[in-house]
């Protein structure tokens, strides 16, 4: 049975992979850190508690890594932990570096030492290209990669330490740079969810409008439960290298609004509303992602439409709801 441990498997993506691997007959192992209201943390969870073993560390705390790598000594380590929000990296930076630089850097050189031949993935993010786009409007593997937030500077920084530590010491490390995911999981402080919820909400009558930031910047977005099988067969493939995940569509965060309050039936123009609050002190403004090589090499096909997810994330809100 082989060993897989996975960082921030409390959150979205490492919630799902978990449950996937499990599937697969891993023994899983997951990272979770201390919260002061623990079933907030533990909801993506719960229901394999049973079936997953958990540690107490932290991405910032380089000894509780080692500790955990020497404890479960694992095969396959995913390193899906991360401040993942890239608004709240402006206003924590330090932080953002830490957990997503520091963090895996900790982890690479525990690798190196207790567990070699173990194979490592990084979760990657496509806000590592910042405003670069091709002539063709994709970013690939050879788009130039010119962050515009202290989250893709830290996420960018991880990429090029996993690649070094690839080429330098033969480790099987792995980046998957993966555009923007969603689900019913996904936090509600990123704008899908949101809007979503938010949607819901009016619709049901127990909210009068949503403050958004930005409507005018555009995101290629797909499933996490699709993103995560292609995040098993990265770690999987017999070469370790660089992947894209991507649908390869793009929509504006206003496409987004319109579409969500279309399907519920009323029109986001009368309930959006702007607030400075959640606009960025600087803006990545289109992604759309060329996942050609992934899906040929890799086999790998998502299973959801941006549509059939908005379905089900509309409808996780309906049932949880109550009018
Ligand atoms: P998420 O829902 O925010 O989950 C992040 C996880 O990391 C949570 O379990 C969180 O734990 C944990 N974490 C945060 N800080 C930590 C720390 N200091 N020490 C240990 N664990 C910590 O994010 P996600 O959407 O699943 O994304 C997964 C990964 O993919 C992240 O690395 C993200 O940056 C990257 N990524 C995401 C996307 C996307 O669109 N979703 C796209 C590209 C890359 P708590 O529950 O305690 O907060
Ligand atoms: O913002 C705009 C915002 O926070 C999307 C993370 O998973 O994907 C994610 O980062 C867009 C941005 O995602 C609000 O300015 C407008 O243009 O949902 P988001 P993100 O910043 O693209 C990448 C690939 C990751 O790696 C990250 O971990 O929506 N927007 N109004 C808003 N965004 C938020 N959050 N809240 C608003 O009120």
């Amino acid at each position: 049975m082989k060993k897989a441990l996975i960082t921030g498997i409390s959150g979205q993506d490492g919630s799902y992979l978990a449950e996937y691997l499990l599937d697969l007959g891993y023994s899983v192992h997951g990272i979770i850190r201390r919260a002061s209201v623990a079933e907030n943390q533990s909801s993506r969870i719960d229901h394999i508690h049973d079936d997953i073993h958990t540690y107490y560390g932290d991405l910032t705390d380089e000894n509780s890594l080692h500790k955990i790598i020497s404890k479960v000594q694992p095969d396959e380590i995913y390193n899906i932990g991360a401040m993942s929000h890239v608004g709240v990296s402006f206003d924590t930076p330090a932080f953002a570096l830490k957990a997503n630089t520091l963090g895996p850097l900790g982890i690479l050189e525990s690798m190196k030492e207790i567990v070699p031949s173990a194979k490592y993935y990084q979760a990657s993010s496509s806000e590592m290209f910042g405003n670069q786009v091709d002539s063709d409007g994709f970013q690939r593997l050879t788009t130039p990669m010119i962050p515009v937030s202290p989250y893709g500077c830290s996420k960018l920084a991880a990429f090029n330490l996993t690649n070094i530590y690839r080429d330098s010491y033969n480790l099987h490390c792995c980046n998957g740079i993966l555009f923007n995911h969603e689900s019913p999981r996904r936090g509600t402080t990123f704008v899908t969810n949101k809007v979503v919820k938010g949607a819901v909400e009016i619709k049901r009558g127990l909210r009068s409008d949503i403050q958004l930031g930005n409507l005018d910047s555009y995101r290629d977005w797909g499933h996490s439960y699709d993103y995560v099988r292609a995040i098993h067969k990265i770690t999987s493939y017999n070469q370790a290298r660089n992947w894209i995940v991507s649908t390869g569509e793009s929509k504006s965060v206003r496409d987004l609004c319109s579409i969500v309050f279309d399907k519920l039936g009323i029109n986001y123009q009368d309930y959006v509303k702007y607030n400075p609050q959640y606009a960025r002190p600087n803006e990545l403004n289109f992604l759309q992602g060329d996942s050609a090589e992934t899906k040929e090499i890799l086999d790998w096909q998502p299973t959801y439409t941006f549509d059939s997810m908005i379905d089900e994330m509309i409808e996780y809100w309906l049932q949880n709801i109550s009018q």
